[in-house]
């Protein structure tokens, strides 16, 4: 599966998201991530869809939209109204899974379920052939900065394994703590998108382009390539 990372942008300047996404974009980034959170399913409040949809002509690279809200099939149709090309829903909040995923697709984006650290892999069994994406916390959603969660990498193997094992095309997605540290364990347990947050492209670095760059060659991809 080719190699992908997402800029986490409430992690970015939020005064000044376009000028960062150029940057971004510049340093050879391949998805925006967007964290919605509704201060209830996580304890935060961050983003909404009125932002994606000012950003929307900002750029023709994919909006990945990670809904960490309640019921998430309320807002499925106004997330692809403003431009979303994925969106993963939360199985921890969704009891009807198929329906939230065929909804997603008909209406012509990327379905993905997210999974909390401590949610088994088993709660995905039974819509894995119907997904294009698994999100795998490596973190409890809620805050960026926190401290990876070691207990997620065997997950991830298991993941990919059975993905293999099923003959399936299916990204799986990691997100929270993704550093120079803890990217060759993701990588080689079988994750291939990457959420870059505050502990990798935006931990300060004055030039955004560059940390994404070099952030990329951790990754083992060449910024200079076409994607
Ligand atoms: C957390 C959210 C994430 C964070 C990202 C931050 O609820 O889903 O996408 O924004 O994890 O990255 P970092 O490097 O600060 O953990
Ligand atoms: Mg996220």
């Amino acid at each position: 599966m080719k190699v992908k990372v997402a800029a986490s942008l409430m992690c970015a300047d939020l005064a000044r998201l376009g000028d960062e996404m150029k940057k971004l974009e510049r340093g050879g980034i391949d998805l925006f991530h967007f964290d919605i959170m509704d201060g209830h399913f996580v304890p935060n409040l961050m983003l909404g869809p009125l932002i994606l949809e000012s950003l929307r002509d900002k750029t023709s690279l994919p909006f990945d939209a990670h809904l960490q809200i309640t019921n998430p099939e309320k807002y499925i149709d106004r997330f692809a109204e403003v431009g979303s090309n994925i969106v993963s829903v939360h199985v921890e909040v969704c009891h009807s899974l198929h329906r939230v995923i065929d909804v997603i697709k008909n209406k012509g984006m990327k379905a993905s379920v997210a999974l909390n650290p401590a949610t088994p892999l088993s709660s995905v069994e039974y819509v894995l052939a119907e997904v294009d994406m698994v999100l795998l916390m490596t973190v409890e959603p809620g805050y960026a900065g926190q401290a990876f969660i070691p207990a997620v990498v065997p997950k991830i193997k298991r993941l990919r394994e059975i993905i293999e094992e099923k003959k399936l095309n299916i990204d799986v997605e990691v997100d929270g703590n993704i550093n120079k540290k803890t990217v060759p364990q993701v990588l080689s347990a079988g994750a291939n998108v990457l959420v870059a947050g505050t502990s990798s492209i935006f931990s300060g670095e004055k030039d955004l382009e560059k940390a994404t760059r070099s952030f990329r060659k951790i990754c083992g991809l060449d910024s200079s390539e076409k994607h």
